[in-house]
């Protein structure tokens, strides 16, 4: 999700009775269905480092964290987790924690180092090992196509302000899904668009750091006709395959009963949450919306939407927090509503019950086939250890009660016959959290960036029982409201 937002100092950090109870009291069990699918998720530029091996060109993010400013803490993708050169141990520690499938994104620009023409064959011989690596280890290999590090060449030419990069994206798709569509089953095309198209060409928080609304508008028309013009080259590449876009849902409360909260808070849900799923869902844009902010649909040529819209097999829902919507915004994009609850360590309300909410309200909107969570977890301050079998670990209950918590409803989802298939957690590791660095940690396993040793957290530990025995307890009782903190306290 990443917003740089104020970070308050208030968390859910700590070590109190609210995130023991849930380990010390036997309540009831849940059970989710045969097959769920468990496991993790992580993104090329977040973990990979190596950012000239074998041919790999510069991408929109490595010309991002070279300009001082960008990101909090100075940092840059240059070495991350290392998982470049370390896959094979990391595949191997994803085994020994028993996980089905492994969600990961490929970097455009080690397969396609100029962003169209040539394949280089040695930068997609590294996603060949390691789905060759996952599959010997007996996990499902999900890859994802774009997880935001466009080659810096295309940016050169207007990047997703060009219709020729949706082009360049389904050329890219199809020789990925030539070298690899014989051992994979679901093919991702794009992560969160709204977070490339607003932070990357609204807001600048992210590459390539535009501020323009209008940008923004043609941005996510050409990200979803990316998605529309590379849907159709995988259909006809792996037609056994799923087809899948993972979007991300910050769903919206008005903070009262004001008119003007409530009209701002519908703009909000349209811009945040239905943007990208109607167009994908056959709804189309949000039409109030794009009347109301002036978008003239100069980009949308005949014969998109049918292509953005054509059928797709599984939504992947990424989901962290909800936010609280009064009118008007603040011009800063800062400044945030006081919180009901509590907050992670990057200041996100934490909020489980709208994830079931989000999810029986994707259902009876889209009615797509499958569902599966493709990102859920939190930053905590993972300052708390303990002795484990792994020598000293985080003893991060509170992560722990937030996945609990969160996959309680997913569970109360499907007994209301939500088609939700599995849930892989956001993140196998530490990494780099774009805009903030590696300041927000949101790993189940804990990486020392001076050793690059990997170190399961508890919540790791307690992830691994809960796959291999597809039961976790009732965690109980949602906390009361009021337990959170004034977001400026
Ligand atoms: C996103 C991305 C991830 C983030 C995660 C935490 O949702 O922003 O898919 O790359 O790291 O969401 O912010």
């Amino acid at each position: 999700m990443n917003h740089p937002t104020t970070t308050t100092a208030a968390h859910a950090g700590g070590n109190d009775d609210r995130f023991r109870r849930s380990d010390a009291i036997a309540g009831d069990e849940l059970t989710l269905p045969d097959g769920f699918i468990w496991g993790s998720a992580t993104s090329s530029f977040q973990i990979e480092g190596s950012p000239d091996a074998d041919g790999k060109s510069e991408s929109i993010w490595d010309r991002f964290c070279s300009v001082p400013g960008n990101v909090l803490d100075g940092t840059d993708g240059d070495v991350a987790c290392d998982h470049y050169t370390r896959w094979s141990d990391d595949v191997a520690l994803m085994a020994s924690m028993g996980l089905h499938a492994y969600r990961f994104s490929i970097a455009w620009t080690r397969v396609l180092p100029g962003g169209t023409g040539a394949v280089n064959h040695a930068g997609l011989d590294f996603y060949d090992r390691l789905v060759d690596g996952l599959l010997s280890a007996g996990i499902t290999p999900m890859p994802t196509l774009y997880h935001w590090d466009l080659p810096q060449v295309l940016d050169d030419q207007g990047g997703w302000l060009s219709r020729d990069t949706a082009h360049a994206f389904a050329d890219y798709a199809e020789a990925v899904v030539e070298r690899l569509g014989d051992r994979i089953g679901t093919w991702t095309t794009l992560n969160e668009p709204f977070v490339s198209a607003n932070h990357g060409y609204v807001t600048g928080e992210h590459a390539p750091g535009h501020t323009s609304l209008s940008e923004g508008f043609a941005a996510s028309h050409h990200l979803l006709l990316a998605h529309g013009l590379a849907g159709e080259r995988i259909r006809s590449a792996a037609p056994d395959a799923d087809l899948a876009i993972v979007l991300n849902f910050t769903p919206a409360t008005p903070a009262s009963d004001d008119p003007a909260d409530i009209a701002e808070c519908a703009i909000q849900n349209d811009l945040q949450n239905r943007w990208y799923a109607d167009p994908v869902g056959g709804l189309g844009y949000p039409e109030e919306t794009a009347a109301a902010l002036g978008w003239d649909r100069s980009e949308v040529l005949d014969g998109d939407m049918a292509l953005i819209s054509m059928p797709i097999d599984l939504l992947g829902v990424n989901f962290y927090s909800r936010q609280i919507v009064r009118a008007p915004l603040p011009d800063d994009n800062r400044a945030e509503e006081p919180k009901e609850f509590a907050t992670t360590a990057m200041g996100w309300e934490i909020h489980p019950p709208s994830l079931g909410e989000l999810l029986r309200e994707l259902d009876s909107r889209y009615g797509f086939s499958k569902l599966m969570i493709t990102e859920n977890g939190c930053a905590m301050p993972d300052d708390t250890r303990v002795e484990s079998a792994h020598g000293s670990q985080v003893d991060d209950l509170d992560r722990l009660d937030y996945v609990q918590r969160h996959i309680a409803q997913v569970h109360s989802a499907i007994e209301d016959g939500v088609p939700v298939v599995g849930y892989l957690v956001w993140s196998l590791f530490d990494n780099f959290e774009w805009a903030w660095g590696y300041t927000g940690r949101f790993g189940i396993v804990e990486v020392d960036f001076d050793t690059q040793r990997r170190t399961p957290k508890r919540s790791a530990d307690w992830f691994s029982k809960v796959a291999a025995s597809n039961v976790l307890a009732d965690p109980g009782p949602e906390p009361e409201s009021g337990s959170g903190a004034s977001a400026d306290a």
